[in-house]
């Protein structure tokens, strides 16, 4: 992994559209929502960050797993460093292990990401199509863990709502639905930003490994394994004799990341409180938010978007 010195002057286009969920301001560029603020850390990020072979990414779409995922694929990649009774995760939030690699870029300046371990562990809610070129020419390993859109969409719209000052009542989720229907969310719309790693992960499945939050919640060892092994360092028979698996999905479970001090209490360099980060960490909390009418309306939608590309979210009720 290596970076670029010069940063350029960014424009943001004038022509930008912005909608609102209340605590955050999008601005929709090519094709994609994001929040304003963060435009100008995107855009350098595309033109600055060089990638190399060997380094992983780590791509979701918001509210999908991304803590969990980094944790998981953290700890596989440091096990030999780093035992698990004296580890970093114990003292500190996943995040902060794994640079968010275009907020980086946010404050105009080069980011040094060379003293990161190698091989280099980076995260991303970029869409595949505005990555980087040097990621997908490097052809360095994907990962990519999505969700289902109900699931998603609750959490996101909690998530948002902590950002509100005190004194002003949450965006409606009526509302917030709309716009998350109509394709309006971070890094949304969420069926095209899903579609676009689905595709890359049936071209180059060796490179592009495509994750459901569902599935790894169902079968937590099979993903590791299946993680693990994809990551080029799947677990010998040793560790497996010596239950290292089970042990790394205990270690990185919801219940665990949050019986911790730095999760409870902990604030991200950003000075967002960690605990915004973990909230119930269970399939199918939309039952107790959407109505019958709106979880079929993102039925359909689901299913006219992603059904034709072989791609579906069962088990996660109607
Ligand atoms: P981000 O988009 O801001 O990066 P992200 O970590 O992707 O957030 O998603 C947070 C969701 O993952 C929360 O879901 P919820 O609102 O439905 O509860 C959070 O609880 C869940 N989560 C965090 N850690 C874990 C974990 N170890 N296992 C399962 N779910 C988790």
């Amino acid at each position: 992994m290596a970076t670029s010195n010069i940063v350029p002057e960014h424009e943001v286009p004038l022509s930008i559209v912005e909608k609102g969920w209340k605590s955050l301001h999008l601005t929709q560029y090519q094709g994609f929502w994001r929040p304003l603020k963060f435009l100008s850390g995107v855009m350098a990020c595309r033109e600055c960050f060089e990638a190399c072979k060997d380094d992983i990414i780590l791509n979701t779409t918001p509210k999908s797993g991304t803590t969990w995922l980094t944790a998981l694929t953290f700890t596989i990649l440091s096990h030999t460093r780093h035992d698990l009774d004296n580890h970093p995760l114990l003292t500190t939030n996943p995040r902060e292990l794994v640079p968010y690699t275009s907020a980086r870029y946010a404050d105009g300046k080069v980011p040094d990401l060379t003293n990161l371990p190698s091989p280099c562990l980076l995260s991303s809610h970029l869409p595949y199509e505005l990555l980087p070129t040097s990621i997908i020419e490097s052809n360095c390993r994907i990962i990519y863990l999505c969700r289902n859109p109900k699931d998603t969409f609750v959490s996101l719209w909690y998530f948002l709502n902590n950002f509100l000052p005190e004194d002003e009542p949450p965006v409606p989720i009526e509302e917030a639905f709309e716009l998350f229907h109509g394709g309006i969310s971070i890094f949304g719309p969420f069926w095209e930003h899903l579609l676009g790693y689905w595709k890359a992960s049936l071209e180059r499945p060796e490179r592009v490994l495509f994750m459901k939050y569902e599935e790894l919640k169902k079968d937590p060892t099979f993903h590791l394994r299946r993680l693990a092994e994809f990551l080029g360092f799947p677990f010998s028979l040793e560790e497996e004799r010596q239950g290292l698996v089970e042990k790394i999905e205990r270690f990185c479970s919801f219940e665990s990341l949050t019986s911790l001090e730095v999760n409870q209490s902990g604030k991200t360099r950003r000075g967002n409180p960690n605990k915004n980060f973990f909230r119930r960490g269970i399939v199918g909390d939309w039952k107790n938010h959407l109505t019958a009418e709106t979880s079929e309306k993102l039925d359909q939608l689901s299913q006219q978007k992603l059904e034709a590309f072989g791609l579906t979210f069962k088990d996660v009720g109607k």
